[in-house]
């Protein structure tokens, strides 16, 4: 039985602060074999990532068929059927157009004591992309990583993906090809993270690391972090739906059910201002877990994560939903626009009832490697930023040394830095000797 919740009932503030609080994540202890899987490949490379690959995905590897031939690629993606290109190029081309707009502007200005200021942005050189394997092996997620560093600029793009036993996903590389990844590596695990890190002779190091992972793969994410970047470590999917009686009951549960398929520890809650319609949709969940394929994970979800949450008004569901501060939130009432206006804390937001969430993971063009956990209150879904950096810029002329030169040659004294005040007051000393150019 998911949790039933009533924001009128006594101990309501109890029960919600355990729902934020519920811990969904087991972290299994696997940070010491990580550990010893990334100083294993720092020290002997290839060989390394030959033997661990062997020994986790039982596939024998040799440094020249480490990564897929061109003519493997094109194999396998001739076998992808039309309907499933068509549909992964539309995708693509919608991602891209989306994430074109978010590339931000170089800026320059001079200020009114003379100085010129600004940033600019440029791409990293390098990004590695971890793409799972098995059931979690996502097409659409090597789009959602690969466009937005494709956009941003960077050089050299490449995928790490498991093969177990050999066997690729057509889809995965098919996305890969149509998001412009160079090289697509048949290695995975901490292994992969660890060489797209530190590199191998045949692996070249990247600068950023990308894309979702097992409890290994993510550990060695954390651990190669500051060596590279990495984008975040996502947790189990989440969604949350605020919905009024105007709605099909149906339609919402199918919603919730969606991200409830991903994974047993996944959350799908529904905030109404209508017991019954909350009732109805419950009941509608059950229907459909009698038959849906995935019932075996998202039955456990519901059961377990799963919240019907019954609030007098719309403003009420604001709040506790900025509290929630979910991944994704749906905002199925009659006038969408003047909730948004009150909601300031989600990963991604899906207005009005023709807008279910499932677009987003595919289609609609905003990413959908978002931040879980309550994370939103503080960060953002994957973008083009996360494969830009930013470089300061100044300039002064001899008329700003001038203005603001003093100043800072008070504040190096103050923090008895002699050579940071003597290096101002060199200029400003030959500024007051000669006549002053500008
Ligand atoms: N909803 C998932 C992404 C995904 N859905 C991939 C389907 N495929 C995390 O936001
Ligand atoms: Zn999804």
């Amino acid at each position: 039985m998911p949790i039933f919740l009533n924001r009128d009932e006594p101990g309501f503030e109890t029960r919600f602060a355990a729902l934020l609080e519920m811990k969904r994540e087991d972290a299994p202890e696997v940070d010491d074999v990580v550990a010893r899987i990334i100083s294993d490949v720092r020290a002997r490379g290839d060989a390394a990532v030959i033997e661990l690959t062997e020994r986790f995905d039982r596939l024998s590897l040799t440094p020249e068929t480490m990564a897929f031939t061109s003519d493997e690629i094109a194999e396998a993606v001739a076998r992808v059927p039309a309907v499933e290109r068509a549909a992964l190029e539309l995708a693509a081309d919608r991602i891209r157009a989306y994430h074109v707009r978010q590339m931000p502007e170089d800026q320059s200005w001079t200020d009114p004591d003379g100085a010129t200021l600004g940033w600019r942005w440029t791409p990293v050189e390098a990004a590695g992309l971890y793409v799972p394997g098995g059931l979690a092996s996502y097409p659409s997620s090597v789009l959602m990583n690969a466009i937005p560093a494709q956009v941003a600029g960077v050089n050299r793009l490449v995928v790490c993906a498991p093969t177990p036993d050999g066997v690729a996903n057509p889809l995965v590389l098919l996305a890969a090809q149509l998001s412009g990844v160079d090289v697509v590596y048949r290695v995975g695990g901490a292994q992969a993270v660890a060489a797209m890190a530190y590199g191998t002779d045949t692996i070249l190091p990247v600068d950023k690391i990308t894309g979702p992972g097992n409890a290994y793969v993510a550990a060695a994410k954390r651990r190669v972090f500051g060596k590279v970047g990495i984008d975040m470590i996502a947790g189990p999917s989440e969604i949350l739906v605020i919905a009024d009686r105007h709605n099909d009951p149906d339609w919402i549960a199918v919603d919730l059910l969606s991200q409830a398929e991903h994974d047993a520890s996944a959350q799908s809650i529904l905030i109404t201002d209508d017991a019954a319609f909350g009732r109805a949709v419950a009941d509608a969940v059950d229907k459909r877990l009698e038959t849906l394929e995935r019932r075996a994970i998202a039955g456990p979800s519901w059961r377990d994560y799963g919240a019907v949450i019954t609030v007098d008004t719309l403003d009420q569901a604001a709040m506790l939903s900025n509290r929630i501060a979910p991944e994704h939130l749906e905002l199925c009432v009659a006038d969408p626009h003047a909730l948004l206006t009150k909601i300031r804390h989600a990963g991604a937001i899906f207005i009005g009832q023709w807008t279910p969430e499932a677009i987003g993971d595919y289609i609609g063009g905003p990413n959908h490697v978002l931040p879980t956990a309550r994370s939103a209150r503080f960060s953002s879904g994957l973008s083009v930023m996360d494969f830009l950096k930013r470089t300061t810029l100044a300039e002064m002329s001899p008329a700003a040394l001038r203005a603001i030169g003093p100043a800072a040659e008070t504040l190096a004294r103050s923090e008895s830095l002699e050579a940071h005040g003597l290096s101002i007051r060199a200029r400003l000393d030959r500024l007051n000797d000669g006549p002053l150019e500008e």
